[in-house]
């Protein structure tokens, strides 16, 4: 694993307080003291807690969410080499899509977890996958970062995928940074794709750097702070480029560096900005009121650097958060945190599962006792890892805002709350109604007890459901899935993880009704002759299949005494 991760004795250089209403720095660490000491300390954490960083990075399909995230990490010496989504004979893959599935279609299909240290922060990036079928998975890291990266293809703007999750993060109150990304393809004009985040998003878009040229001719960016023009140079095969040179807006320096035409254009629109838009404000931008806007090229590494440094300077370390039983100050409280995630097998090595955890107060420290509200018991927390995409390495503590991943024996579930004696709960997570439903078959009997097992894990990611149908003669699996490629997805992960090819057959089902009854009243239910499949999850918990609304509704109104529950969506929430 990683030289970079973030462990203790940490260096207490640069901590930025987030609210200087609410905070008051602590004292600064000595070199004399001991540091694990000092770690837990009241100082110590408030200290720690306040250089961490946890962001996500969100958009539409194909917008460059993973290029980016490999570039950030190129340029934060966490690795050494880029490495590319489609890639070319002896090119790397990307860090962040190393599932098989995600490097054969080139696309992310699962959220991915990279911790790492830059200019004495401690960064927590989640890459989430953009496409609507997986998009479950992205509205449960929302819920466990505090800010988000919005990146846009330049041609393309706000696309209607980067709209939906834009509204998660407005309603969640996440601070949003943009990126507008694919600077070096012809694309719309900047000032225009300003005014369209104002016009689609609701919110004032506040450039702090802007593009030289664009398309073929885009050479780099003019920081609109400090008036320096840093250009770039293309380089091939993922290394790190190469600022070539800087120049003052004023200076005719500009024009041998950039060219006449491009200085004299950069000059008129920094005129232009100048009366056209609002200055960049802090609070605003943690209000949600102002989203920072930078210009780039993932790509070609133009303007990754300084959109990485900007990044850990303003998003924000962890804030407090709700809990049933009130705010929780993530410096002051003892520790808490929550399961976003589960995903098993990431290690060929280990084929075990890990569930991913949310610090949200406090220290975590190896071997720690923990409520588990769920199970109603206290427990020994298993050993934590810090996570690096696929690789891991252990680690003896973490802080509010770290995400740790907790070898997982059947101890936990998604959404699941520990905490250290709180006696809290944190709110549950998204859950969305499943709308396309399948058989799935092993292609050969032989495999049955990993196809079972291989089943029954992807139900504990939460990435698909398993459904049965009852009183069939075959107890054989229907899934349930909110997207079509889901169910690509689980048979990729049969395949390569468990060994067994399978078959699908879609079933022309588009949504599922829980049925809330007693199993003496079940035989009072009144089903519809036609449309409907009666279904039971693994604990007996019995749902109807229904074929169009139509059916739903005739369930409904033929069963007035019996509660049929549709699974709240927040889909739907955020489109209201
Ligand atoms: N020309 C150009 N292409 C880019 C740039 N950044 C990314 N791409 C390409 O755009 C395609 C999609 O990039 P990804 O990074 O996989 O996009 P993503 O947003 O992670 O996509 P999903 O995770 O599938 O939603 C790839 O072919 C990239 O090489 C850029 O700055 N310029
Ligand atoms: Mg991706």
């Amino acid at each position: 694993m990683h030289r970079t991760g973030c462990g203790a004795p940490p260096s207490y250089d640069g901590c930025r307080t987030v609210d200087p209403a609410r905070y008051t720095p602590p004292p600064m660490a000595t070199l004399t003291e001991d540091p694990k000491v000092v770690a837990a300390s009241a100082e110590g954490v408030a200290a720690e807690v306040r250089r961490r960083r946890t962001f996500a990075i969100i958009s539409h399909p194909d917008a460059g969410k993973t290029t980016l995230t490999e570039k950030l990490l190129l340029y934060s010496g966490a690795i050494e080499l880029a490495g590319a989504v489609q890639q070319k004979a002896q090119q790397r893959h990307a860090r962040s899509d190393w599932l098989a599935m995600e490097q054969k279609r080139g696309i992310s299909v699962t959220s991915t977890v990279l911790q790492f240290e830059y200019a004495g922060r401690c960064v927590n990036l989640l890459d989430t996958p953009g496409h609507q079928d997986f998009s479950e998975d992205t509205y449960r890291v929302l819920t466990a970062v505090d800010s988000a990266v919005m990146v846009l293809d330049a041609a393309k703007g706000v696309e209607r995928q980067t709209l939906k999750l834009f509204e998660v993060c407005r309603r969640r109150g996440l601070p949003v940074l943009t990126f507008v990304n694919k600077m070096d393809v012809p694309g719309r004009d900047p000032l225009e794709l300003l005014d369209e985040i104002e016009r689609v998003l609701g919110m004032a878009a506040v450039p702090l750097n802007w593009p030289i040229g664009s398309g073929r001719e885009f050479q780099g960016v003019y920081e609109l702070g400090s008036g320096q023009i840093l250009r770039f140079e293309r380089l091939s095969r993922g290394e790190r480029a190469s600022l070539v040179g800087t120049a003052a807006l004023d200076s005719p320096a500009l024009d041998k560096l950039v060219g006449e035409r491009p200085a004299r254009e950069l000059r008129d629109a920094a005129e232009l900005l100048r009366g056209a838009t609002p200055a960049f404000d802090r609070e605003r931008f943690l209000a949600g009121a102002q989203t920072p806007v930078f210009f780039g090229s993932a790509l070609n590494n133009f303007g990754v650097q300084p959109f990485l440094e900007a990044l850990v300077d303003l998003a924000p370390s962890p804030p407090p958060r709700e809990s049933d039983r009130g705010i929780v100050d993530p410096e002051t409280s003892g520790f808490s945190g929550f399961v976003f995630k589960i995903q098993a097998n990431m290690d060929p090595q280990h084929r075990d599962s890990m569930a991913f955890l949310r610090v949200v107060s406090g220290r975590f420290e190896k071997g720690m006792a923990v409520d588990h509200p769920r199970l109603g018991r206290r427990l020994r927390l298993p050993r934590a890892h810090r996570v690096f995409a696929q690789e891991r390495e252990t680690t003896e503590e973490a802080f509010a805002g770290d995400v740790v991943g907790l070898v997982n024996p059947g101890l936990f579930v998604i959404g699941d709350t520990v905490s250290d004696g709180l006696g809290l709960t944190f709110p549950p997570l998204p859950r969305f109604a499943p709308e396309f439903f399948a058989r799935l078959r092993p292609e050969t009997t032989d495999k049955n007890k990993a196809f079972q097992k291989g089943l029954r894990q992807l139900e504990e990611e939460g990435a698909i459901q398993v459904l049965y149908e009852t009183g069939a003669v075959r107890r054989e699996p229907i899934l349930a899935a909110v997207g079509e490629l889901q169910f690509d997805l689980v048979q990729s992960r049969l395949e390569q993880e468990y060994r067994v090819g399978t078959r699908v057959d879609r079933l022309p089902y588009t949504s599922a009704l829980w049925v809330r009854a007693q199993a003496k009243q079940e035989g009072e239910l009144d089903w519809p002759l036609r449309g409907v499949m009666r279904v039971e999850d693994r604990s007996g918990q019995l749902a109807a299949l229904c074929e169009g609304r139509w059916v739903e509704d005739l369930l409904i109104e033929k069963n007035p005494k019996f509660e049929l529950v549709r699974i709240v969506d927040e889909r739907s929430l955020a489109a209201s």
